[in-house]
C-alpha cells in the first residue's frame, strides 16, 4: 500500500510547508484534504487541529505531528485516538521568535509605553520617571523550550528574573521556583508576570483574581500561553480595583476576539492577535521530516507529548 502524509493547515497557507518538505525529502508524498485519496494510506498527519470527522478515516495513522508548540487544541479533540503518539513542535528558531516578542512585551510593560502612545496621540510630550531593569522583578511561568530561554535572556539583559516550572532546575542568573508551593514565592516578587505555560488540567484558569492579588500592587501581566489560562473577567476586576496596572495579551479564550469584547478598547490592555511566534516551515520541517522517517523505520518520534501531563 502507498504511504503518504497529510498536511492540514489552520491559519497558515500550506504552500510553504509542502515546499519545505519536498525540498528536504522528495520521496515523502504529502497530501492535503483536497488531494487525500485513500485515507488509509496516511501514516502521519501534520496539523494544528484536524477538522471534525477526519480522524475516523485515517485508519493507518501512526503519528499525529502538531504544527505548533502547544497541543491543547489537539488533546481537546474527542476524536483524537487515545493511543496515537502525538508529537509537538520544539523548534529553537520558533523559541527565538517568542523570546524576541516577549522581550518587546516586557519592555513595553516595564517602560509603560502604552501611556506614551496615548500621550503622543494627544500631542503631549510626557515624561515619566524611569525604573531600572535591575529593580524590576520579572516572573516567568513555564520554563520549557520558550519560557526557559526567555528567563535566561531577561536575566542577561539585567532584569531581576525568576521563573516557575513543575520540576526543579538551574538557570544561571534566574531564581527558579517549582511546584505548587513555589508559585506563591514567585508571585509575591513579580512586578511583571509572563505566562508561557502549556494549557493543561492544572494550568487552565491559573491567571485568576486570587493569583493577581498575590502579585505586588501595580503589577503587570503578559499572557503569551493560551487564552484559557486567563479568567478574563478576573483581569478586568483586578484592573478596575487598581491592583493590576496593565496587561498585554496575545491569546484569548475565543479567537478571533469577538466583536465588542472589552479587551478591544480597554485603555490598560494591549492586545496582539495570537502572533507571538509561529514555526517557520523552512526550519521546522526538518524535525517533521525526521519524525516521518523515524515512524517509517519503526522508531519512536521525537518531542512526544505526555498525554497524562498534557504537554
Ligand atoms: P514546554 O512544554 O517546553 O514547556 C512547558 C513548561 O511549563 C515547562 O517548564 C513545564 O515544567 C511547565 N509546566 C507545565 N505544567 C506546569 C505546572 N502544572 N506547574 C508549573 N509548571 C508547569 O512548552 P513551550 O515552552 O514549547 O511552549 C509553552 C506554551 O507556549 C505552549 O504550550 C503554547 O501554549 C504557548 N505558545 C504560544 C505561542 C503564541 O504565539 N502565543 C506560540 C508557541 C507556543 P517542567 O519543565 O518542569 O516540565
Ligand atoms: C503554538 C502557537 O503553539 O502558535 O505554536 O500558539
Amino acid at each position: 500500500m502507498a504511504q503518504a502524509v497529510l498536511f492540514h493547515s489552520g491559519k497558515v497557507p500550506p504552500a510553504g510547508w509542502l515546499a519545505a518538505i519536498a525540498r528536504l525529502a522528495p520521496e515523502i508524498e504529502v497530501r492535503t484534504l483536497d488531494t487525500l485519496g485513500d485515507p488509509a494510506e496516511i501514516d502521519v498527519a501534520i496539523s494544528w487541529r484536524l477538522p471534525s470527522g477526519t480522524f475516523k478515516h485515517l485508519t493507518g495513522l501512526k503519528l499525529m505531528q502538531c504544527s505548533g508548540a502547544g497541543v491543547d487544541q489537539l488533546l481537546a479533540d474527542p476524536e483524537l485516538p487515545p493511543d496515537l503518539p502525538l508529537a509537538r513542535m520544539v523548534d529553537p528558531l520558533q523559541a527565538d521568535e517568542m523570546v524576541a516578542f516577549a522581550l518587546w512585551a516586557v519592555v513595553e510593560q516595564h517602560r509603560d509605553l502604552a501611556r506614551y502612545r496615548a500621550a503622543i496621540q494627544q500631542q503631549e510630550w510626557l515624561f515619566q520617571p524611569q525604573t531600572s531593569m535591575r529593580s524590576r522583578r520579572v516572573g516567568v511561568l513555564g520554563l520549557g523550550a520558550m519560557g526557559g530561554k526567555l528567563a535566561a535572556r531577561l536575566a542577561a539583559l539585567g532584569f531581576a528574573t525568576a521563573g516557575w516550572a513543575r520540576t526543579a532546575r538551574t538557570i544561571p542568573g534566574v531564581t527558579v521556583h517549582h511546584g505548587a508551593e513555589g508559585l506563591a514565592a514567585l508571585l509575591a516578587d513579580s512586578h511583571i508576570l509572563v505566562n508561557l505555560l502549556p494549557l493543561t488540567r492544572e494550568t487552565r484558569g491559573l491567571l485568576n483574581l486570587s493569583l493577581f492579588r498575590q502579585l505586588p500592587k501595580g503589577a503587570r501581566v503578559i499572557n503569551l500561553g493560551r487564552g484559557p489560562h486567563l479568567v478574563e473577567e478576573d483581569l478586568l476586576t483586578a484592573l478596575a480595583e487598581g491592583h493590576l496596572a496593565s496587561a498585554l495579551l496575545d491569546v484569548f479564550t475565543t479567537e478571533p476576539l469577538p466583536e465588542g469584547h472589552p479587551f478591544w478598547s480597554h485603555p490598560q490592555i494591549t492586545i496582539t492577535p495570537h502572533i507571538a511566534s509561529l514555526a517557520d516551515p523552512n526550519h521546522a520541517a526538518e524535525q517533521v521530516v525526521e519524525n516521518i522517517r523515524r515512524v517509517r523505520a519503526g522508531l519512536p518520534a521525537l518531542n512526544l507529548v505526555d498525554r497524562q501531563l498534557g504537554y
